[in-house]
């Protein structure tokens, strides 16, 4: 019954990671206590998130809830929990979050090898409308002993040890890779466990969807115009892609992961940077990728080379299927012909 083997084989995150954690006999288990209390704030956000209808339903929105304390908006409550979980691992030295302007360096007495930078929740202007948002992170090893300073955290993506992102939507997933191969976990609410059900999984070669914000059409630069042109009107005969853009960006990339094509979050006049940040939505998302098999560019190189030089660094970005990215570098490549 090997067939069934998986609905009875309850391969859970944790012990998925500690099979992992067992390739590296010198590991001290670190890393999966430092995941597990990720996962820990992902599955306090998912119960949170999935209230807060509710929670405005029941006038426990708006200023005050009915034991009369302030009702925290959802993003400042998840970064709160996510601070706290990852300074009470005690294996972070350094915490970079969307929320906070200074990065946290934790006291010395809990201080732990590890950089966590993340987007606590991200997207979370789409929660009243209830479409699916998520959390961002990415984990770098610092050097162990020595004093942390900002610049151990801006490194580039491809030193990362790990990345990953949980969506709150129809249901609660959590993607994680460590570096060999990308895996997905599907939040079981009654066992309050995320089950592996997304093994090993690779990004199609190339996709039919496209996946922008056409509304900064208006703005954007040639290669980007040209891309989406072709996207729309294919001069080889082949059919148009579909546009499918949600405006969450671990939506918009979890579809791309699954499905295949190509997300783009170009630099136009208003932002020559673009808008997403570089070490909690560019780099994880982009280390997810070129694990699945995809690619990530910013229009001038490889994602994950890029050096940041803030914590809150913007890039434009253009990620997913090997082919689909490899078209939009032969049009900046050519740009930069000219
Ligand atoms: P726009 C959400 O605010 C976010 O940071 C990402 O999740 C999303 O991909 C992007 O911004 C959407 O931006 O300009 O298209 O609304």
């Amino acid at each position: 019954h090997a067939a069934d083997a998986h609905r009875t084989d309850l391969m859970t995150i944790t012990r998925y990671v500690l099979n992992e954690q067992s390739k590296h006999p010198e590991s001290r288990g670190d890393f999966t206590i430092l995941l597990n209390h990720i996962v820990l704030g992902c599955k306090f956000v998912c119960s949170a998130v999935n209230k807060a209808g509710l929670a405005k339903l029941i006038g426990l929105a708006g200023e005050t809830n009915v034991q009369g304390e302030e009702q925290k908006k959802l993003d400042v409550l998840s970064n709160e929990v996510f601070i706290k979980a990852l300074v009470s691992s005690g294996r972070t030295c350094i915490l970079v979050s969307e929320e906070d302007e200074e990065a946290t360096f934790v006291e010395p007495s809990r201080r732990g090898k590890y950089c966590v930078v993340f987007d606590p929740l991200d997207g979370s202007s789409n929660i009243d409308c209830g479409v699916s948002i998520g959390t961002i992170f990415g984990i770098y090893m610092i050097k162990d002993g020595v004093e942390p300073k900002l610049e151990d955290v801006l490194q580039p993506g491809k030193n990362m040890l790990a990345a990953g992102y949980c969506m709150y939507g129809s249901s609660c997933m959590f993607v994680l890779s460590t570096g060999s191969g990308v895996n997905g976990f599907t939040l079981d609410p009654s066992l309050g466990e995320f089950i592996l059900t997304h093994p090993d999984i690779k990004i199609p070669k190339k996709g039919k969807i496209y996946s922008v914000n056409e509304g900064n059409a208006k703005n954007w630069d040639g290669p980007t115009a040209k891309y989406v042109e072709k996207c729309k009107f294919p001069i080889d005969g082949s059919p148009a892609k579909s546009l499918r853009y949600v405006g969450s960006m671990v939506a918009d990339v979890h579809r791309t992961l699954l499905y295949g094509g190509i997300f783009l979050y170009p630099a136009d006049k208003k932002s020559p940077n673009g808008k997403l940040r570089v070490l909690y939505e560019v780099f994880p998302m982009s280390f997810l990728m070129e694990q699945a098999g995809g690619q990530a560019f910013t229009g001038k190189q490889r994602a994950l080379d890029l050096v940041p030089k803030k914590i809150h660094e913007r890039s434009p970005i253009f990620l997913g299927s090997h082919d689909d990215v490899e078209e939009i570098k032969a049009l900046y490549a050519a740009e930069e012909q000219k």
